[in-house]
């Protein structure tokens, strides 16, 4: 009897996985694929192909805009503007342009290489691929304005390959510019620097009350999907009467956050109440808490006019972050919250699992030092892989 109740149970549990894996890789009605056991991690491959529906691993490459394990890290570095120290005669638009196989020839054997933001952001970890193999980790190095204080034992560089190479620094101040130097970077092929993966991606959310029962639910800020014509269904809306109109999200683990970009609902041009319901948004309170709901971020709107996107830099980029919490406060018109979505950009922490990595912290660490916690994007490690390790997460074997 107990065989039988198991075998069904499998068939049952075989035919959900069966199924989540055949919804995950259709297009949903954006056009966006997705993968994961819950199907919560949205595809980004070049040509919006869909993703392997297990792992995320695009079948060509990333999407530009985004690398990394399972092209999932967005990447500031094809935000920037990168400068070349012995002047901008050459042409460096290989670096950004997402393809690995096309690559600077600088033909100079030591240079700086100047990458500036017209914005703040926090700098985490980046990846930089090469034409020309490279064994020594002191031919790349990394430096910060004057004003950060770092010292050289916060960045470690790790070797993903022969021409791959990842750096990460502990750095909590916000910065505008880096710079990167060393006689490899004359054959860099491509340059990213990771903004964090989205992590609010379908998590579980609420809002204080809802407009319709089954329509702009708070579930529509997590969608995946910027989409902010209030029409296509994409966007969130409390109730009229709502005294504070609050939409809360709910992290099924802690994460990291760098950032947040909040899409506000934008109706088209000539709308009759484009202005009004954009104005809702006016004022906003955005409050994260960490797991004994202590206050980590308090940030009140002081923009003098409405925005469609706002991009707000965390206070601290390594706090563990629990929930967070998004308030309108504008009463010009109706006091109501609409967001079309709310993108939080950071990285899992693994707390429990400490020795543990990835977006679900599901993989195990394969360092070199037994017992060493490695990073959690990409599963590498400060000391290096376990002997006859090597790769992205130190899981490829060398013994075929
Ligand atoms: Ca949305």
């Amino acid at each position: 009897m107990t065989l039988v109740f198991s075998w069904i149970l499998f068939i049952l549990v075989q035919s959900v996985t069966y199924n989540a894996a055949q919804l995950c890789d259709t297009k949903d009605r954006f056009n966006n694929t997705w993968f994961g056991s819950d199907c919560q991690y949205k595809c980004h491959c070049k040509n919006n192909v869909a993703c392997n529906v297990t792992n995320g691993d695009c079948p060509n490459a990333c999407d530009i805009g985004w690398f990394g394990p399972a092209c999932q890290y967005a990447d500031l570095a094809n935000t920037a503007k990168l400068i070349l120290s012995d002047g901008a005669s050459k042409d460096i638009t290989n670096i950004t342009d997402g393809d690995d196989t096309t690559c600077t020839d600088l033909t100079v054997s030591s240079f700086w290489l100047r990458i500036t933001w017209n914005f703040n952001i926090y700098f985490t970890w980046l990846r930089l691929v090469v034409s020309i193999a490279e064994s020594q980790s002191e031919r790349f190095s990394i430096k910060f304005p004057d004003n950060v204080p770092t010292q050289n034992s916060e960045c470690i560089n790790v070797f993903i390959d022969k021409i791959t190479m990842d750096i990460y620094c502990n750095i909590s101040k916000p910065l505008n510019e880096i710079f990167l130097n060393g006689s490899a970077v004359s054959t860099i092929c491509s340059l990213y620097i990771s903004k964090g993966r989205n992590v609010a991606l379908k998590q579980p959310t609420n809002q204080t009350s809802n407009f319709y029962d089954s329509y702009y639910l708070s579930s529509a800020a997590v969608d995946g999907n910027g989409y902010s014509i209030f029409s296509d269904g994409s966007c969130t809306h409390t109730a009229e009467g709502d005294p504070a109109p609050t939409w809360i999200l709910y992290f099924k683990s802690v994460v990291t956050v760098t950032s947040y970009t909040i899409y506000n609902r934008v109706q088209p041009l000539l709308s009759y109440n484009r202005e009004a319901d954009l104005f809702r948004l006016k004022g906003f309170i955005l409050r994260t808490f960490d797991q004994t709901n202590n206050i980590v971020q308090n940030y009140t709107d002081t923009e003098t006019s409405v925005l469609e996107v706002y991009n707000i830099l965390s206070t601290d980029p390594w706090a563990q972050v629990s929930k967070v919490q998004m308030t309108a406060t504008d009463t010009t018109n109706l006091l109501i919250l609409t967001l079309c979505e709310v993108e939080i950009f950071g990285d899992s922490v693994c707390q429990i699992d400490k020795f543990k990595y990835g977006h679900d912290c599901e993989n195990v660490c394969n360092c070199a030092v037994p017992g060493e916690k490695c990073f959690v994007s990409t599963g590498n490690c400060p000391s290096g892989c376990k002997a006859g390790f090597y790769g992205q997460g130190c899981n490829k074997s060398m013994n075929f």
